[in-house]
C-alpha cells in the first residue's frame, strides 16, 4: 500500500475522541493512519519572515507537518486570492470578486513555498492528494521540482461556468496548471461539465466520454466524486446522552412550536438573507401559523477579515431584526439568529428536534449540513429537508423538497408543504435520502478518490 500525503490549506488533525470533528478530518485521519502518511498544510500561524521550518506533530496516530506563513502571505494568498478572488468567482459572484495582481502574486508565492517545503518529504511511491481552490497550482509547482508521483486534486467548491471564468485574468494558466495532476475530482456532474466546456471551448482540447484528457504524453482523468459525511458517527452523536439531553432542552424551549433549522458558516454563498426573506414571505402568507413555528439560524462568523463578510453580517442583523420587529409577540420570536458555533453532538440534537431543515445556498459545492440533517432524524418521525437546487447535494438528495433559493415564493410554499406533510410521506422521502447518505458517506468518497488515483500510472521521467 502506498503512503498517502494529504495537502490542504489548513490541517485539522484528530483531537482524540471524534466528538467534535468534521467527517472529513475523521476519514482522512483513518487513511493517514493506515498508510502511515502525512497531512501537510499551513499552521494558521504567522511569522515575520518565512523560514520554511516544518512543525511535525503526531496526534492520535496521525502525522502532521505544518508551516507558518508571513503576514503578507495571509493577506495576498488566503484573504486575497483564495477568499476575495476565487471563492466569489467560483460561487458565481463576479460582482464580489477582486482581481488584484498582488493577490495572484501571493497565491503563486505561497504555492511555491508549499512545494519547496513539501518536496523533500515525498518518497517515490507516495500518493499525493491536494485539496481545494487554495492549492490549484501546487501540482505543477511539484512537477517542476521533479516530482513524478501520482497526484490528485479535489475541488470542494463548484467549478464556475466558462463565461464567468473568462473574467479572471490568467484563467488559462490556472486551468492548465491543473493538468499537472493525474486525477481531478469534482463534487458534481454540473461542475465537471463546466470544466469540460472550458477545456474544449477555450483551450480546444478533447475530453473523452470517460473523462480522459491526453496532455503532453500524460493522461489526466476527470471524475465526479461527491463528498459525504461520517453518517454512522453522526447518528451516534445524535443518540448519545449529551445529545439526548440537548434534544429534550431544545424541545422544551420550542414549547410545542415547529422548528425550522438553518446551520451555515456566515457566508454570502449560503443565501441567508434570501432565506430570511422567504421565511418572512411564509409568515405574511400564513397568519394562522404565527406563534406555531420559529426559525433557528445558527451562523458562526467566518473570514471576518474580508469586507464582504462584515457586510453580510450587518445586513443579516438588520433583516432578522426587522422581521422580528414586525411579527414578534410577547411570547414568540419568529427568528432566533445565533452567531456562535455549537459542539457537534448538540448540533445533531438540534437537527433532530427540527421539523424542517432549511438548506438554501445560492451556490454550494456540496453542502454537508443537508446530509447531517438527514442523518440525525428519528426514523419513525423524520423531519423534511428543504434543499436548494444549487447545492451540489441536490444531485444526490432527489427526494428532498428541492427549491429555487432566489424565489421567496418557492421557498415559502415549500415551508408550508413541509409543515403539512403527513408522517407517511416524510418517512417515504427520508428513507431513500438516508440510504444515500449512508451508502455514499465520507469513507466511500475517500476510498473512491484514492482508488482512482492509485489506478493511474506514475509519470515517466
Ligand atoms: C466547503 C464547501 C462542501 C457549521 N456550524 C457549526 C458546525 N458547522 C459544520 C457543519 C458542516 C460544516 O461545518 C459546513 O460544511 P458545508 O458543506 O455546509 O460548507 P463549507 O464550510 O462551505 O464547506 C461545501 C464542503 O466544503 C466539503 O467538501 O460541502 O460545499 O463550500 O459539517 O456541521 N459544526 C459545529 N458547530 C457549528 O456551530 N460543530
Amino acid at each position: 500500500m502506498s503512503r498517502l500525503i494529504v495537502v490542504s490549506n489548513r490541517v485539522s488533525p484528530p483531537t482524540g475522541g471524534n466528538a467534535n470533528q468534521g467527517g472529513l478530518a475523521v476519514a482522512l485521519a483513518s487513511a493517514l493512519r493506515e498508510s502511515d502518511g502525512i497531512w501537510f498544510g499551513w499552521s494558521g500561524e504567522e511569522v515575520e519572515r518565512f523560514t520554511g521550518e516544518i512543525d511535525y506533530q503526531r496526534n492520535d496516530g496521525v502525522a502532521t507537518a505544518t508551516i507558518d506563513l508571513e503576514p503578507q502571505d495571509t493577506d495576498e494568498y488566503y484573504n486575497g486570492y483564495a477568499n476575495r478572488t476565487l471563492w466569489p468567482l467560483f460561487h458565481y459572484r463576479i460582482d464580489l470578486a477582486e482581481y488584484e495582481r498582488s493577490f495572484a502574486g501571493g497565491y503563486a508565492r505561497v504555492n511555491s513555498r508549499f512545494a519547496d517545503t513539501l518536496r523533500p518529504l515525498i518518497e517515490p511511491d507516495d500518493l499525493i492528494w491536494v485539496h481545494d481552490y487554495h492549492l490549484i497550482p501546487l501540482g505543477l509547482a511539484l512537477r517542476r521540482r521533479e516530482c513524478r508521483n501520482r497526484m490528485g486534486f479535489f475541488l470542494h467548491i463548484p467549478w464556475p461556468p466558462r463565461r464567468l471564468l473568462l473574467t479572471l485574468p490568467s484563467h488559462a494558466a490556472l486551468v492548465k496548471s491543473l493538468f499537472a495532476y493525474d486525477v481531478i475530482g469534482f463534487q458534481t456532474a454540473d461542475s465537471l461539465d463546466a470544466f469540460v466546456d472550458y477545456v474544449q471551448g477555450e483551450l480546444g482540447m478533447f475530453v473523452g466520454s470517460d473523462g480522459i484528457i491526453h496532455v503532453a504524453g500524460r493522461v489526466v482523468k476527470l471524475i465526479t466524486c461527491p463528498i459525504g459525511i461520517d453518517a454512522a458517527g453522526f447518528r451516534r452523536a445524535a443518540d448519545d446522552p449529551a445529545a439526548r439531553a440537548a434534544h429534550e432542552a431544545m424541545l422544551e424551549s420550542a414549547n410545542g412550536r415547529a422548528m425550522l433549522i438553518g446551520v451555515d458558516r456566515l457566508d454570502y454563498s449560503k443565501g441567508l438573507e434570501e432565506r430570511f426573506l422567504a421565511y418572512e414571505r411564509f409568515l405574511a402568507a400564513h397568519p394562522e401559523k404565527h406563534e406555531q413555528v420559529f426559525l433557528l439560524q445558527i451562523a458562526p462568523p467566518s473570514r471576518v477579515e474580508v469586507n464582504s463578510y462584515q457586510e453580510i453580517r450587518a445586513s443579516l442583523e438588520a433583516v432578522s431584526g426587522r422581521i422580528n420587529g414586525a411579527y414578534a409577540s410577547a411570547e414568540w420570536v419568529p427568528i432566533r439568529y445565533v452567531n456562535q458555533g455549537y459542539p457537534r453532538d448538540e448540533l445533531a440534537a438540534m437537527y433532530r428536534a427540527a421539523r424542517i431543515g432549511l438548506v438554501t445556498p445560492l451556490r454550494d459545492g456540496m453542502n454537508l449540513v443537508a446530509k447531517e440533517y438527514v442523518a440525525a432524524q428519528d426514523p419513525d418521525d423524520p423531519g423534511v429537508l428543504i434543499l436548494s437546487r444549487f447545492a451540489g447535494a441536490a444531485e444526490q438528495l432527489r427526494e428532498a423538497l428541492l427549491v429555487n433559493p432566489y424565489s421567496a415564493e418557492d421557498v415559502a410554499d415549500a415551508i408550508a408543504a413541509a409543515l403539512a406533510m403527513p408522517r407517511e410521506e416524510r418517512i417515504a422521502r427520508w428513507l431513500p435520502l438516508m440510504a444515500n447518505v449512508e451508502r455514499e458517506d465520507v469513507t466511500w468518497w475517500m476510498r473512491r478518490f484514492i482508488a482512482e488515483l492509485a489506478d493511474m500510472r506514475r509519470a515517466v521521467a
